[in-house]
């Protein structure tokens, strides 16, 4: 037992849950112990030399003695690379529909293989893939530079008779010596991933997390490596447990030679296969998000400010928090209701007595310009008479074990069961449970717990890996299925309110999740723990998931456990307002988060960056649009327009919003200047309007009041006016150069397209005029601004 395991059966030893969750556990170790194949003698295989190699559409098929290697370039440009026999499909991460699961797009017929003097190659407009007689495959530049070389996978094949899975397999890898690798799902070591192990394995890491802890909720074996040669994305395709080892390349190492970077992958089972996407840090998100599916574009009030606690507790205090911020002219969007409103946590109730009247708060709150969104757990309590237990056994969606037995687990309700999500039936029905939400007068769901988690207070907190799922028909277990279990929650959630509410966009989000989540929904960042260093890590969570193709997410404002102080909640509430999700929330245990707790100074720095979202709202709903329209993150790391910058890919603590805006929260206690990194260009410090040259460092004030923000020179962004209107704010381009931006006004709530207005600005005898891209007044109020006067 391990300390974590340790101090979890201390706090869960004195309750029945406790109680409950140690024989729960104890049934999990002895279910798995019964029901998982064994791992018996295992012969190890590499492919050892080619054969022959047959040519097909967009690529073409090599054979080894021992294996065989499918190379398929996909219209768009993505490559498929999948051995043994792994076909593109099925997939979970694929957009579409195919059979069980998503569909592959069609291949790229221009794309052929081909003899090469060391083996074969395919041509294709974004790269070459060379393959060598040995099984590895090398993938460059259309100017013959290397991104990346996979050398001869290795498997371990079981010699005897064996259910599920298949043989485990590594493959090693190297990168230019100066790459640096993004992505993985949420890691709070990021953005940029140190040398190091990161499990594949959707893991709520109990109570709350800081930088150090590893795995959390969703994990994605997608890595984004950026390096001198070019960017691109590799995708190992493959839900199973497994590990990505990462190794820092080195320049001119020992005799002057570079050592590469390198890469180990290495997966418990499932098929070896990748996707690797090239081009710039744009297109690479373009690419991906064709692949995987565009993000689900959120309604306008989502943009908003939430504000949300477990343990509002009634219906008075939910009011009392809503008037708080109305009697102080505070802006407020969203309230979210956790847990502690359903009836003894059983999801789809309600408490009657603390909160009697939810329609008529909801509606109450609509009037004042406040939605509710409701928490959604995946168990159900096991109890006769609560609907959706009862509905849910006789529908069979539960998942059983291998005898047949619905698999019990602990969570909040108590002893629980969990619907198979990877089974359409089970979708469809758990869809038609948000019904209950609509009705309560919920405008939007929030998926929790859904890695999934069973207490325990030791091991695994999930359901044993021997627990079978139906996989889209195909079947299998666990160990298969738990990495999909958010996914696919989060697409019966995101289908059923479709059905239910067709006119209205969706608005969902989910705390696991994997590779193409973004179709369904944002996330958050779970329960970042209350520090210094919880403010960094919720920084990093966001720009990391924005580059595995997942826009939408913001932190706990204020971090999730205990109180912050004073000055650490002004700087996460600065930081949060300008992250897509911009949500207060806290712990039942931990302090209070609403803006007036913090003394009258924090109240006047919190109002003043709820001022300065709400101007800039409009320019968040284009940002929106521009996601959904080309998997663009509304936050990018520095380098997203200067990959080859190699100062700016080391940098945390700064970001892009969008095209036009540069922000630079303050991560630090006590500081009240910030160095800042800039890309090139000129960057006006929107405050005072001085110019700053990049590339280079520059050092701005930073008071508790507001943090850095710098506006790129050229750039024109949609902002509200005093009186709500849209504004254009134009940024003065360079001398004799020209400036450029694009505002999308969209349906607030429903499915129109989205009006696209572009416009420009130039210098006109020493003014700078905007008009229309085509010619034509703006029909905008415009503020010039960076011009010395
Ligand atoms: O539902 C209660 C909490 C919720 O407030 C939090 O945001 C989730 O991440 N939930 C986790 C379960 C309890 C965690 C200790």
């Amino acid at each position: 037992m391990n300390a974590r395991d340790l101090l979890r059966s201390v706090r869960m030893a004195g309750s029945a849950n406790g109680r409950r969750a140690a024989r729960s556990a104890w049934r999990r170790q002895r279910a798995d112990a019964r029901d998982l194949p064994r791992r018996g003698p295992e012969r190890a295989r590499v492919p050892g030399a080619a054969v022959e190699a047959e040519p097909l559409p967009g690529g073409g098929v090599v054979r080894f003695t021992r294996s065989v290697l499918r190379v398929r370039v996909a219209v768009g440009g993505a490559v498929f690379c999948g051995w043994d026999g792994a076909a593109p499909e099925p997939s979970y991460a694929l957009a579409g529909e195919g059979p069980a699961g998503g569909a592959c797009p069609a291949a790229d017929t221009r794309a052929v293989l081909e003899p090469d003097k060391d083996g074969w190659r395919v041509v294709s407009e974004r790269v070459t893939v060379l393959i060598s007689r040995h099984g590895a495959v090398e993938i460059r530049t259309p100017g013959g530079l290397l991104l990346r070389r996979e050398l001869p996978p290795r498997w371990w094949d079981a010699t005897g008779q064996q259910e599920g899975g298949g043989a485990r397999w590594v493959q090693r890898s190297e990168t230019p010596a100066d790459a640096r690798v993004y992505g993985l799902g949420g890691r709070a070591a990021g953005p940029r991933l140190p040398a190091g192990g990161y499990r594949l394995w959707n893991t709520d890491p109990g109570g709350s997390f800081a930088p150090g802890d590893d795995p959390l909720y969703i994990t994605m074996p997608l890595q984004l490596v950026v390096a001198d040669a070019g960017c691109h994305l590799i995708f190992h395709d493959n839900t199973w447990d497994g590990r990505v080892t990462l190794r820092d390349g080195e320049e001119g190492a020992g005799s002057g030679h570079d050592r590469p970077g390198g890469c180990e992958v290495r997966m418990d089972g499932g098929p070896l296969r990748y996707w690797v996407i090239a081009g710039t840090p744009a297109r690479v998100l373009a690419g991906w998000t064709a692949l995987t599916g565009r993000p689900a574009l959120p309604p306008r009030w989502a943009l908003g400010h939430h504000h949300s606690r477990w343990g509002f507790g009634s219906e008075q205090e939910v009011r009392r928090v809503a008037a708080g911020y109305r009697e102080r002219g505070l802006p407020l969007s969203v309230l979210h209701l956790d847990i502690d409103h359903f009836d003894g946590h059983r999801v789809f109730t309600v408490d009657r007595r603390n909160f009697p009247d939810l329609p008529g708060l909801a509606a109450e709150l609509a009037g004042q310009g406040v939605r509710l969104v409701s928490i959604v757990d995946p168990a159900v309590k096991v109890e006769r008479g609560l609907a959706a237990y009862d509905e849910g056994s006789a529908a069979d969606a539960f998942v059983r074990d291998a005898r047949g037995e619905p698999v019990r687990g602990v969570v909040w309700p108590g002893e629980a069961v969990f619907p198979d999500f990877t089974d359409p039936r089970t979708r469809a029905w758990w869809g038609g449970l948000y019904a209950e939400r609509l009705a309560q007068g919920f405008a939007g769901v929030w998926h929790d717990m859904n890695e999934p988690v069973s207490f325990a207070p030791f091991g695994d907190p999930t359901l044993p890996r021997s627990a079978r799922h139906v996989l889209d028909g195909r079947g299998g277990d666990h160990r298969e299925a738990h990495n999909v279990y958010g996914l696919t929650m989060a697409r019966a959630g995101y289908e059923g309110l479709r059905r239910l509410r067709p006119e209205q966009r969706p608005f969902l989000f989910s705390r696991s999740g994997w590779a193409g989540m973004q179709r369904y929904g944002g996330s958050w960042s779970g329960d970042v723990a209350t520090g210094w260093e919880g403010l960094r890590a919720s920084l990093a969570l966001v720009l990391g998931l924005g580059l595995c193709g997942v826009p939408y997410s913001g932190p706990d404002v204020g971090g999730f456990t205990g109180t912050p102080s004073p000055e650490l909640y002004v700087r996460w509430f600065q930081l949060g307002a300008y992250l897509p999700f911009f949500r207060t929330h806290s712990a039942i245990d931990g302090g209070r988060r609403e803006p007036w707790e913090f003394g009258a100074a924090a109240l006047e720095h919190a109002r003043a960056a709820l001022v300065e979202r709400v101007r800039l709202l409009p320019y968040l709903e284009t940002l929106s649009h521009i996601a959904r329209g080309t998997g663009a993150p509304y936050v990018r790391p520095l380098w997203w327009k200067s990959p080859g910058d190699r100062a700016l890919r080391e940098c945390a603590d700064a970001f892009l919003l969008g095209d036009a805006l540069l922000v630079a929260p303050v991560l630090e206690p006590g500081s009240v200047t910030r160095a800042v990194r800039l890309p090139r260009g000129r960057w006006y410090d929107t405050l005072t309007e001085t110019e700053y040259r990049g590339r280079g460092q520059v050092l701005l004030d930073a008071p508790l009041d507001r943090i850095p923000v710098l506006a790129k020179a050229g750039s024109i962004l949609p902002v509200a006016g005093a009186d709500g209107a849209i504004e254009l704010e134009v940024w003065a381009p360079r001398q004799g150069r020209t400036g450029s931006g694009v505002v999308f006004a969209g349906d607030p709530e429903g499915w129109g397209a989205p009006r696209v207005e572009r416009f420009v600005s130039r210098w006109v005898d020493g003014k700078v005029v905007v008009e229309r891209d085509g010619g034509g007044e703006p029909g905008y109020r415009v503020r010039v601004r960076g011009v010395a006067p």
